[in-house]
């Protein structure tokens, strides 16, 4: 066996990881992307990537100026505002702000002139098809998994029309609105032919029906999972109807269609409602009820992200006692160097490579390029330890080896888990 560490007079040990980290293809299993023929719900460009929420939030930091007035400017002159604040008043030093910087490079363009009109030239000789391909080339990318609503409004007529998939794009049933039980759920339930009345006492017609709108957004989408963000607070089991729903019509359905249900413990909606899509915050979350649902539901899947740094620990040790749970992601306010390099290890060192590290939650197509230029670094350096740690006991590995755990982490383990 030709070892990692057997070819080290040629290239060092830590550089192969490095190089096979940074060029493994990668399967992103969450992003807010879409497909071209969604048209305009899929963003990309300089004014979008300025003004992605996470940048909206950092701005006000430094604004007296009332938020109605942000929110009634033109995107351009949003742009203008967010770019003259975060870049040139003061140093682009967030990892929101470097990801601009980072996504501008590898796309060739020149920062250092901190040219804002010259950067808006260059996307606008960009040709949506081709661009998504470029920039799936810069991430190193095979597929983008997006997250799809039966309860926007702005994307449901696009599926209900149908149309011919791009193989780039995978679907995801998010339902969050359902899954909850909020109040537009059963209107919009209603309106689109599903006899769901909010009032009523739950019955057995009632779960069916919820079924019958489940299968039929499935079979529309062929999504790869069911998919919902849930508050600290979430618990089951329970006596509301969010639970009774979650059992008695999402569990049972998920069940016998195979499809894994993917949680996002920890968000606290709206906590600043001005902010708009940027004002959610976090909490901890109760992660006894992904016990419960792991340990009463063998026959599930679940995919777990949990947002609070300070569930992470637990939310490991949960994945060893459970293997119908598969870990994913740094989600959200998680997503920043610290929080990676720390959560990707804790993961390794307490479950192994049957993880799935990282994904982009990109809501702006160049955003992959770099957030998974990011991630991958801190990924290979972990993995680099982790690689040396072993081979300290006299155990090496070759480099097929490490591109089988690399493919595992990128996409591999969770292909395996979802079945
Ligand atoms: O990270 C984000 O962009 C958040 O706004 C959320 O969309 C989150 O990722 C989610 O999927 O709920
Ligand atoms: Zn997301």
């Amino acid at each position: 066996m030709k070892t990692i560490q057997a070819e080290a007079s040629q290239v060092p040990f830590a550089k192969q990881i490095e190089e096979i980290v940074m060029s493994t293809p990668i399967t992103d299993i969450h992003t807010h992307l879409y497909e071209p023929v969604f048209t305009e719900l899929l963003l990309w460009g300089i004014d979008e990537l300025l003004t992605y929420h996470y940048l909206v939030a950092e701005t006000f930091r430094y604004l007296d100026m009332p938020y109605e007035k942000y929110w009634a400017m033109s995107k351009t002159q949003q742009a203008d505002l967010i770019w003259d604040t975060l870049f040139i008043q003061h140093s682009p030093i967030s990892e929101a702000c470097r990801g601009v910087l980072t996504t501008l490079q590898l796309l060739g363009l020149d920062v250092k002139k901190r040219d804002l009109p010259a950067l808006r030239k260059y996307f606008k000789t960009q040709n949506v098809d081709g661009y998504i391909t470029k920039c799936m080339e810069l991430a190193g990318l095979k597929k983008i998994y997006m997250t799809n609503s039966p309860f926007d409004d702005l994307e449901r007529p696009t599926w209900e029309k149908g149309f011919k998939r791009d193989s780039r794009f995978q679907a995801c049933l998010r339902i969050d609105p359902l899954f909850l039980w909020q109040a537009e759920a059963a209107p919009k339930m209603a309106k689109m032919g599903y006899k769901v009345d909010a009032g009523a006492k739950p019955n057995q017609k009632f779960f069916d029906e919820i079924r019958r709108f489940l299968a039929d957004w499935a079979k529309k989408m062929n999504p790869r999972y069911v998919m919902a963000s849930i508050p600290p607070e979430y618990t089951f089991p329970d006596k509301t109807m969010s639970a009774q729903i979650l059992e008695k019509a999402i569990l049972p359905f998920c069940r016998e269609n195979g499809l894994p249900l993917a949680l996002m413990p920890g968000v606290r909606k709206l906590i600043n409602p001005a902010l708009r899509l940027a004002g959610d915050g976090v909490g901890l979350s109760n992660l006894l009820t992904i016990q419960h649902l792991c340990a009463q539901f063998p026959e599930n899947k679940f995919l777990l992200t949990v947002l609070a740094r300070e569930n992470q620990h637990e939310a490991c040790v949960l994945a060893r006692k459970y293997r119908n749970l598969h870990l994913f992601g740094c989600w959200w306010f998680t997503n920043i160097p610290e929080i990676i390099n720390e959560m990707t290890r804790m993961r390794l060192e307490l479950i192994g490579l049957s993880i799935t590290p990282q994904h982009s939650d990109a809501r702006v197509l160049d955003q992959i390029i770099y957030k998974w230029n990011h991630s991958r670094r801190i990924i290979a350096q972990v993995l680099v330890d982790k690689y040396a740690d072993i081979a300290r006991t006299g155990w090496h590995v070759s480099r097929e080896e490490v591109q089988r755990d690399v493919k595992d982490l990128f996409g591999g383990a969770f292909e395996r888990f979802c079945g």
